[in-house]
């Protein structure tokens, strides 16, 4: 199914007046404090995040999956719902895909397809973290970083795969997560594991065109509970830098100890230049991709605030690959994902509210109550005013879930699917 910029408009009148009246009062306030009000919209429409393909079906745990009515069970499917991601929004004309959940029968037919809703294909993601049907050998033990020669070059050839049918959809960048670790002390070889790692990594790259990126994600635990090979950021970037110029870390919000500080990793990351991905979600405990914004919305902001600081002032750091990273296991989730499109802008938003420049003077002064007035000032004001304000100028929902229940999108997808339609590859 797919929503017509008509209907959406037709939806806006609803909230015009109210929400008009309440911009031009937020405007005017920020205007008179010197803010750059056109300057933060264009910002907000300008950002796309990516949806990645395995967010649309429900999400599940090791007890068990329910399947949400109406999932997309094929790639037609799930692109259709980014774009009407995209539709209520502006903000979503990307999808990540997961191969091999994903694999286009006719790429040519998926990559016009998308382009018709206005999707581009982001970082493809590669998977082997789990045995394919009809796998000479098994990655139980790991992929890049397994002892045996044979497992290794059987992960790398699936990258090179997954490169191939990238290419074919116009992506630009591979997202390698490896599971790889060992469950019990003794069980590797820690300095051969990461060799090994690194070697494959290296061939990886190899492999990628010039104007493509390799993405090296990192995560502390799960579903190894001793060691994972690329365990943080540190590690990430080593491998990064051991392969090349265009091997950036990437950052997934979940992929923390409890009480890391995310921000300064990004910061530290931005000023080398290498924070090329970036995976939003939100987290209570470990890796569990809740909607963004729902659990640590003030962590977020302070993180969205290096984020911004870094894309003005590294310039040698690529503009990040963003992608929400979250599937959630008992709501809607194209409402879900919506909310997380609204906590990034939100977070985003008062971050580009900051004084960057009398931020640096309290600084300077070290005055630290000051400084830290000015963020709480920008993470206190409600910004929800410019997100309508620059939907309603893209032609997008001023209230994108208002709108999505309001035309009632999930009983029509249903319609068209079925109520028992379970999502691909999940
Ligand atoms: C896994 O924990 C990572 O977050 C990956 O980025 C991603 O969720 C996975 O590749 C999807 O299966
Ligand atoms: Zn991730
Ligand atoms: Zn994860
Ligand atoms: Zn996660």
């Amino acid at each position: 199914m797919k929503l017509s910029v008509e209907k959406i408009i037709e939806q806006n009148q609803k909230w015009l007046e109210t929400h008009e009246a309440a911009y031009n009062f937020l405007a005017e306030k920020l205007e008179k404090n010197g803010t750059d009000v056109e300057h933060i919209l264009k910002k907000l429409k300008d950002l796309q995040v990516a949806i990645p393909s395995w967010a649309l079906g429900a999400g599940g745990t090791r007890f068990g999956r329910f399947s949400y009515k109406g999932e997309p069970a094929t790639l037609e499917g799930k692109i259709s719902d980014v774009g009407l991601l995209h539709s209520l929004t502006q903000s979503a004309g990307a999808i990540s895909l997961h191969i091999p959940w994903d694999i286009p029968e006719d790429a040519n037919a998926i990559k016009e397809f998308a382009a018709s809703l206005g999707i581009e294909f982001d970082a493809v993601n590669s998977n082997t973290f789990q045995d394919q049907p009809r796998m000479k050998k098994s990655y139980r033990f790991g992929s890049l970083c397994n002892s045996d020669p044979s497992v290794r070059e059987l992960a790398i050839q699936h990258n090179l795969d997954v490169i191939n049918i990238g290419e074919k959809l116009g992506s630009k960048s591979l997202t390698v997560w490896l599971a790889d670790g060992s469950n019990f002390p003794g069980q590797h070889n820690f300095q051969e594991a990461l060799q090994n790692t690194r070697d494959s990594l290296q061939h990886i790259y190899k492999s990628i065109r010039d104007d493509w990126k390799l993405f090296i994600e990192y995560k502390p635990y799960e579903p190894n509970f001793y060691s994972t090979v690329i365990q943080d950021w540190g590690t990430s970037l080593m491998l990064a830098e051991a392969c090349g110029d265009r091997a950036y870390t990437l950052v997934d919000l979940g992929h923390h100890l409890p009480n890391t500080n995310i921000e300064q990793i990004v910061a530290t990351l931005m000023m080398k230049g290498k924070l090329g991905g970036f995976h939003f979600n939100d987290s209570k405990y470990g890796d569990d991709d809740l909607t963004v914004g729902s659990i640590k919305p003030y962590a977020l902001f302070l993180i969205w605030n290096e984020l911004v600081y870094g894309m003005e002032h590294n310039k040698n750091n690529p503009s990040p690959a963003w992608m929400i990273d979250a599937s959630h296991n008992i709501k809607d989730p194209l409402e879900d994902l919506l909310q997380s499109l609204e906590a990034i802008q939100i977070a985003h938003a008062q971050a580009l509210l900051v004084d960057q420049n009398a931020l640096r003077e309290a600084q300077k002064q070290q005055d630290v109550v000051l400084c830290q007035e000015i963020l709480q000032d920008a993470y206190r004001t409600d910004v929800r005013p410019l997100l309508r304000e620059a939907r309603l100028q893209s032609n997008a929902a001023i209230e994108p879930i208002a709108t999505y229940r309001a035309l009632d999108v999930r009983n029509q997808i249903i319609k068209e699917r079925g109520l028992h339609s379970v999502a691909s590859g999940l």
